[in-house]
């Protein structure tokens, strides 16, 4: 009989599906729900409901609820052999948080087939909306916060990132002081991913390690919750949080609800869920130290993995618990493919052009730097956007076509140098990945091997591999994470760019310079 495996990834927009038959190493089924569309009534856009105040986003928990007998109707419906799924995991957008009353529990562990799964939980949430992770409405909590716990670095380094708009400790402060009374009647904080666990094993589910991380209320070495963040956080606040647990932690079996409308398995295994994060670095193949992932999309994303924990003292990037029980690291770098989109359209050029004009100049492009600071940047923190050139005429295209992408790769190098681990392999994805003049500038600066990925589905593919490896090791194989992602995760055949050393020690000298660069630019 096939081994299958469920994940499920409860994102911003949408609620995939993705089930694996782990010995043929193939995806058997994939399918998605758009909120918008699938459940209008909701009123979102883009799975969102709009605020007249830009900073406050929150979605409807009930929605989220609702999706997931959609998308088990759906598969259902389309014929999965759902009897043969051995356990389920999840992803879910990270940092969202869902408050529920004292009712929850019960109306959980009596979930009713008879009803739907809406009708069964409307009345247990104690607020109606849950801030998600683009609400940046928490300043004054965040500051508050961070105060109590000694500064921006002894936050970074209690919780594994300073305190951020969007984290789950600010948003449950402000919500104790926009409403106290719902607080006091709010007997449950999970976090999204919690919360979609706590349907599928119908019970309050644990939070897991690595989407706690996203809290500032962990301690990101002890990994359980902080004395200090809780109170300074909010009155009562443990005893309204779940336990936390590793990653690859099964809470329980799926619950009857589940058998019986849709034919489930009543012993199939339900694990805790993490977040889309955590997720993706087993999706796209990261289990081991020195193992990077480098996402090139709208903005440019770092992803590492570590085994000792480091944080970053500048408080730009953060540390999550990843699923294998490592750590792993998250730094986004906003002028990521807008700003090589500016630099090209500015040259007049195309994606050929632009990779002509790579081709073209040397690694190190004579000493030319630029700063693409097109939009505010993230990492480092620039709030006055602008552009900068050193020995960079404006005019001069394929210079500056090689100075933007030099300047992200460079900065990548030096704003993840804090985690102590220089990379082995990367693991290339989003849209430039297709681009291999981009990925070789990439390779020499980092001097480390870089393997393109195919992937748009990495955080659900991540779900089922942890439904798998966990399901596994409870049955007593232990399988290593490279196994259980081989054939699921692998780079496109013949992707590999070595780096060049020639190159590589170019860009050992001029890191130093860009560096120098980037603090006058930043007056740091
Ligand atoms: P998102 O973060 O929105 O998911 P994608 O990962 O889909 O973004 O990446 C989209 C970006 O890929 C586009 O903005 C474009 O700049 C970039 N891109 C597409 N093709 C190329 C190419 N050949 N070279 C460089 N960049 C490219
Ligand atoms: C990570 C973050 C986002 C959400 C999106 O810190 O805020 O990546 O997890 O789903």
């Amino acid at each position: 009989m096939a081994r299958l495996f469920l994940g499920l990834d409860s994102s911003t927009q949408s609620l995939s599906a993705m089930v694996v038959d782990y010995d043929s190493r193939e995806v058997v089924y994939e399918d998605s729900i758009v909120f918008d569309e699938a459940l209008p009534s909701y009123g979102t856009e883009n799975g969102v409901l709009r605020n007249p105040d830009p900073k406050i986003v929150h979605s409807p928990p009930l929605m989220w609820v609702e999706a997931l007998d959609f998308v088990f109707g759906k598969m259902h419906g389309a014929g999965v052999d759902l009897g043969s799924v051995l356990a389920i995991s999840g992803s879910g957008q990270q940092h969202g948080s869902v408050y529920m009353n004292a009712g929850a529990m019960d109306a959980l562990q009596g979930l009713d087939a008879g009803k739907t799964l809406a009708e069964n939980l409307s009345g247990v949430f104690s607020r109606k909306t849950s801030p998600i992770w683009m609400d940046s409405s928490t300043a004054e909590e965040c500051r508050e916060i961070m105060e109590a716990l000694g500064g921006l670095r002894a936050t970074a380094e209690a919780t594994g990132s300073t305190t951020f708009e969007r984290f789950t400790g600010p948003q449950i402060r402000k919500f104790t002081k926009a409403d106290r009374e719902a607080y006091e009647e709010t007997a449950h904080i999970a976090l999204v991913s919690s919360f979609m666990a706590s349907i599928i094993a119908g019970k309050i589910a644990p939070i897991d390690q690595g989407d706690g991380a996203g809290m500032n209320l962990m301690d990101i070495r002890s990994r359980t919750w902080h004395s200090g963040a809780l109170e300074a956080t909010a009155p009562d606040l443990r005893a309204r949080l779940p336990a936390l647990v590793p990653s690859a932690s099964v809470i329980g079996t799926v619950c009857a609800y589940f058998a019986e409308k849709y034919g489930l398995n009543g012993q199939a295994l339900a694990l805790a869920w993490s977040g889309d994060n955590p997720n993706s670095v087993i999706g796209v193949g990261l289990v081991k130290p020195g193992m990077v992932a480098i996402s090139l999309g709208t903005s440019d994303t770092y992803f590492g993995f570590m085994k000792e924990c480091h944080t970053d003292p500048k408080g730009e990037g953060h540390v999550f618990g990843a699923p294998t029980g490592d750590y792993m690291t998250l730094i986004c770098f906003k002028n990521g493919s807008l700003a090589r989109e500016k630099v090209r359209d500015a040259c007049g050029l195309g994606w050929d052009g632009f990779s002509a004009a790579l081709r073209s100049t040397p690694p190190g492009n004579h000493g030319k730097i630029m700063l693409p600071y097109f939009e505010p940047e993230i990492v480092p923190k620039v709030l006055e956007p602008g552009v900068r050139r050193f020995n960079l005429d404006e005019d001069d295209a394929d210079a500056n076509c090689r100075a933007v992408v030099e300047a992200q790769m460079m900065s990548m190098r030096l704003h993840s140098a804090w985690m102590g681990v220089r990379p082995s392999r990367i693991h290339a994805t989003g849209g430039a990945s297709q681009n291999p003049e981009i990925l070789r500038v990439m390779a020499d600066v980092q001097n480390c091997p870089v393997y393109r990925f195919e992937v748009s589905n990495s955080a659900v593919l991540g779900a089922a591999l942890r439904a798998a490896q966990a399901y596994l090791v409870e049955s007593g194989e232990s399988p290593a994470w490279e196994e259980v992602v081989a054939g699921f995760a692998d780079p496109v055949a013949g992707s590999m760019i070595e780096p060049d050393p020639e190159a590589a020690r170019v860009y050992d000298d001029l890191v130093e310079t860009y560096a120098e660069c980037e603090r006058e630019a930043t007056g740091r």
